[in-house]
């Protein structure tokens, strides 16, 4: 008898071996029946390439208004509490999670019919915020996000049994070719990369500043950009977006420009996805990272 014939199998195993593998995706893209704000041309889309880009998920007065009440948090913001995320080096702030429960207006837009029915629509059923943030990207200084798939991290270290979740990166400042926009690798979803090397402990209070495990290498992303339709950089004016699914390699390059690049990212997980033990054999990470005690969102 093989090992692997009394090992309960995970498909999405990761972390494990020295070399990375790269395996075939098993679960749907689109769980819904397509009923939703998004038409079919736009559904099919995400679900051939793995994003879709919008030019408005939400108005551009809103989107005003959250940038300065994410300046305001920003300012206000206690760099010792654990879900306030300072830049590496020092000095600015980076992120702050879990707005959707700790602020009025971002809890709103997070629940607001075209952004929550868009996550149903996708997802097939009723969902719940697994982890929201401000993202900042200071003006000359704003860090590189490395090359990754978000389910990768959300499986091994949080327990997210399957991929039936995505983001939405909205776009609170204007994104352009000179501030860092989100990369992203169109049909990458398809594949899942299996990474190579052992978590270490309390690996988030490195990994939110600078990633360096479950993370590809070089050869994985160059299968995945030549198996797919390549990298795409989707720019756009305060309230346009970008959505993703949770399997999607991406990333972002540093903000050389003179004004900060802010982002608001929101992952929507269906509620028959929640989160089990992490599939990594760690402590769960905190509760600002991944929700626990999922809210379905309209309750929020
Ligand atoms: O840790 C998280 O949940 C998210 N942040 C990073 C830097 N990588 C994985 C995931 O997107
Ligand atoms: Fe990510």
């Amino acid at each position: 008898m093989t090992l692997a014939a009394t090992t309960p199998r995970d498909p999405y195993a990761s972390r494990f071996a020295d070399e990375w593998e790269a395996v075939k995706r098993e679960d749907p893209i689109v769980w819904g029946d397509g009923d939703g704000p998004l038409c079919r041309d736009e559904l099919r889309s995400y679900g051939t390439e793995g994003y879709l880009p919008l030019d408005k998920l939400i108005d551009r007065q809103q989107a005003a208004e959250l940038l300065r009440e994410a300046r305001r948090l920003a300012d206000a913001a206690d760099p010792d509490k654990m879900d306030v995320i300072i830049e590496p080096g020092g000095g600015a702030v980076r992120s702050i999670f879990r707005v959707h429960r700790t602020n009025e207006l971002f809890r709103q837009v997070c629940k607001s019919p075209r952004v929550a029915g868009i996550a149903r629509q996708i997802l097939g059923g009723e969902v719940y915020i697994h982890q929201s943030r401000i993202n900042f990207k200071p003006a000359c200084s704003g860090k590189e996000f490395f090359w990754h798939s978000d389910f990768e991290t959300w499986h091994v270290e949080d327990g997210m049994p399957r991929m039936r979740a995505l983001s939405m990166s909205i776009n609170l400042t204007e994104n352009n070719e000179f501030n860092g926009p989100l990369m992203v690798v169109g049909g990458s979803h398809e594949l899942y990369i299996r990474c190579v090397g052992d978590t270490p402990d309390n690996h988030f209070q490195d990994s939110l500043r600078r990633q360096e495990y479950g993370v590809p290498p070089r050869e994985a992303l160059e299968l995945l950009v030549e198996a797919g339709s390549g990298i795409a950089a989707p720019k756009g004016p305060p309230g346009s977006a970008t959505l993703f699914d949770c399997n999607t390699m991406h990333g972002s390059v540093g903000n050389l420009s003179p004004y900060p690049r802010t982002n608001l990212f929101v992952v929507f997980n269906s509620l028959e996805n929640a989160l089990i033990e992490p599939f990594g054999g760690k402590p769960p990470r905190p509760e600002f990272l991944g929700e626990r005690d999922p809210v379905e969102v309209s309750q929020l």
